[in-house]
């Protein structure tokens, strides 16, 4: 038996679209902030007793439809491990589910850091990562904590996350605008597979993802938090326009999307730095410096409940260990 707790993480350089859709190997490398706030804690363990996989996920039993794709992954466990039995998955999210705050990120990070320690696999945390990838492409981030860069790589070798900084030394911290918590209508992998296919835009993609970057580590290197979230703010809007120009076109944003993106331009204007970001869903998260965070906050509640407003700094990466003996397991 084996637990993990992993982080959710949310892309300043973002990945859309796969190479290889069966290993998720992507098309462009991507950058992200670990976050502390949201998380996911997974309870991993083989029982010969077991006649199925059974998954809970917040104490609720999955329909073995539901939990067909952490079926799917936990063979690729066995089939690594040569452990025969099935296991009892029990998992407890702290993020909103399929919301655009990237829960399978954090989900299948955890259940790759318990599902490998449960069958006895000792994985470093580039191996982590790469298994993790099989399970959701944002997830071989959320190995790490604080800035990550993942790699694309070529094959499933050469395809993982690395930290780029793990505990951050100045002040970038996120806020989450929570607009919506219902399921989104199309998936992350439906949307980027169909820009990858159908979109006109998707080779310029890939040239504004190696430019970001660049742009991106070299003001990380410099503490440069106005870059970093102008930078953040043009290469998600850049995303998002492959969302609009697939066919058939479609978007995540929500009328209170726009909303959110037009109150934090006006805080700027008013001489508060900061800056958007927004994933698969219509929620909008705000990049900027904690020393700014009152103002930030305060801006925001003009137009936004206060209930609304998750505040989180960057978080950390990976802990496994085994609940008998409290024993670290990485
Ligand atoms: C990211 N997103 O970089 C991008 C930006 C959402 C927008 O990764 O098919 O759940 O499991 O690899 O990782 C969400 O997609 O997709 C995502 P799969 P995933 O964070």
């Amino acid at each position: 038996m084996a637990t993990a707790k992993a982080h959710t993480n949310i892309a300043l350089v973002k990945y859309w679209g796969k190479k290889d859709q069966q290993l998720i190997i992507p098309q462009t490398n991507s950058l992200s902030l670990t976050l502390d706030e949201f998380y996911t804690t997974t309870r991993v363990n083989f029982d010969p007793g077991l006649t199925a996989d059974q998954v809970t996920i917040n104490h609720k039993l999955l329909s073995p439809a539901a939990a067909r794709r952490t079926s799917a992954f936990l063979e690729l466990v066995r089939q690594r491990s040569g452990r025969q039995q099935f296991a009892r998955v029990d998992s407890i999210n702290h993020v909103p589910t399929a919301a655009g705050l990237a829960s399978s990120a954090s989900a299948f990070a955890a259940l790759a850091g318990a599902a490998s320690a449960a069958a006895g696999l000792s994985l470093d945390r580039r191996e982590l990562s790469r298994l993790a990838r099989r399970g959701s492409g944002s997830a071989t981030r959320s190995i790490f904590g604080g800035l990550v860069e993942w790699h694309r790589g070529h094959d499933d070798s050469t395809s993982f996350a690395e930290p780029i900084m793990e505990k951050l030394d100045f002040g970038l911290e996120m806020l989450a605008i929570m607009i919506n918590t219902k399921k989104k209508k199309v998936t992350s992998r439906q949307g980027m597979q169909a820009s990858v296919t159908t979109s006109p835009y998707y080779a310029s993609w890939r040239e504004v993802v190696a430019a970001d970057m660049q742009a991106m580590k070299d003001a990380i290197n410099r503490r440069d938090i106005p870059a970093i979230g102008h930078i953040a703010e043009e290469n998600a809007l850049r995303m998002h326009a492959l969302t609009l120009s697939a066919d058939p076109g479609y978007t995540y944003f929500s009328s209170a999307t726009l909303t959110a993106i037009q109150a934090v331009r006006a805080l700027r204007e008013n001489g508060v730095g900061c800056y958007f970001t927004m994933d698969a869903g219509p929620n909008v998260k705000v990049i900027y410096d904690r020393q700014d965070r009152d103002q930030v906050i305060s801006g925001l509640t003009q137009t936004f409940d206060r209930d609304q407003l998750v505040v989180s700094p960057a978080g950390p990466g990976i802990q496994i260990w085994n609940e008998n003996n409290n024993q670290s397991l990485l």
